[in-house]
């Protein structure tokens, strides 16, 4: 059962299984299988092995909380167990708990995303958010008649999933290069996007460019929604920790050969926009300001204490 962690993490690492929500839901997922699968008869044994099991998935990606807020979820009960059994049982439930929250949070926030979209608005989303790509399906699904910008997110290229998934559902949708949104958003009255994490200052660190779309939008008097679930949000900057900012290889951004090696190449994948560019904050408790994240924090992580100094 080692292989499904071990697979899991390749997958995460190497974007087969992409965007938070969806790898919080692999990592707790593949912590689930490990436990189930687990065949040693002592506790001690479990918990060092569990520990293993956690440090090799929460090592995949650095930036989404939401992979360690999904993990942590999951083994929260096995310091209490008091078997291996008992153990077991907690991570594989709560892992399936974790999953099924996940899920209908997703929902949750498409129905509250939905409302803010009228007919005749145009609407602006970047990379591939399922959160942010649900509130507008939803809003279609209702009947709505509106049309979306999408940009394309080099250099993964996310928004060639996006578009392909709205035009899909039937979404009036146009790919539009990263360079194009400043221009764009002249025409725009409002911006959809994701959050891989959440600071308890009420700052979203999302795909790279996600800042850009937000002082853009900004300027233009554009409304600006983030669509991210509460276990987005991060308790360790509740104790003053910085967001880490993953850099990917640099062949994801020039083939070999293309440019002088003596050129360098600097390939961040994520950007923390600042709150006062964020209008409100779309989750599934409700669509809250930045300004509310700490409190909702407290109330939504206080009992579990996730976070350990
Ligand atoms: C994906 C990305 C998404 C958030 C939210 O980056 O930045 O906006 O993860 O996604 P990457 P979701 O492709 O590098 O993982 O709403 O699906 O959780």
């Amino acid at each position: 059962m080692q292989d499904i962690v071990a697979e899991t993490a390749e997958s995460i690492r190497n974007m087969t299984i992409r965007g938070a929500g969806r790898i919080a839901r692999a990592g707790a997922g593949a912590i689930g299988a490990f436990a189930e699968g687990y065949t040693g008869n002592t506790l001690e044994g479990f918990r060092t092995d569990l520990d293993e099991a956690v440090r090799t998935i929460l090592a995949s990606r650095p930036t989404a909380v939401s992979l360690w807020n999904g993990v942590h979820s999951t083994i929260r009960d096995v310091d209490s167990s008091s078997s291996v059994d008992q153990a077991r049982e907690s991570v594989i439930r709560n892992a399936a708990d974790f999953c099924a929250r996940s899920e209908k949070a997703v929902e949750t926030i498409a129905r509250i995303g939905a409302k803010r979209i009228e007919d005749g608005d145009t609407v602006m989303t970047h990379c591939n958010s399922s959160a942010a790509v649900g509130v507008i399906e939803e809003a279609h699904r209702q009947g709505k008649e509106f049309r979306v910008f999408a940009t394309e997110s080099r250099p993964w290229r996310q928004g060639i999933l996006t578009v392909t998934q709205l035009a899909e559902a039937g979404v009036d949708v146009t790919l539009i290069i990263d360079s194009a949104v400043r221009y764009v958003m002249n025409d725009t009255d409002k911006v959809f996007v994701g959050a891989d994490t959440i600071t308890s200052h009420g700052a979203v660190i999302n795909k790279i460019g996600t800042s850009q779309l937000a002082l853009a939008a900004h300027e233009a008097r554009t409304q600006f929604y983030v669509c991210g679930e509460t276990y987005k949000f991060s308790p360790m900057t509740m104790a003053g920790d910085m967001v880490e900012i993953e850099e990917r290889e640099t062949s994801e951004v020039v083939g070999p050969g293309e440019i002088p090696d003596s050129v360098k190449i600097y390939n961040p994948v994520f950007d923390s926009t600042p709150a006062q560019y964020i209008d409100a904050i779309i989750t599934e408790v409700g669509m809250v300001p930045p300004t509310a994240v700490y409190s909702i924090m407290v109330r939504q992580l206080g009992d579990a204490v996730f976070y350990k100094e």
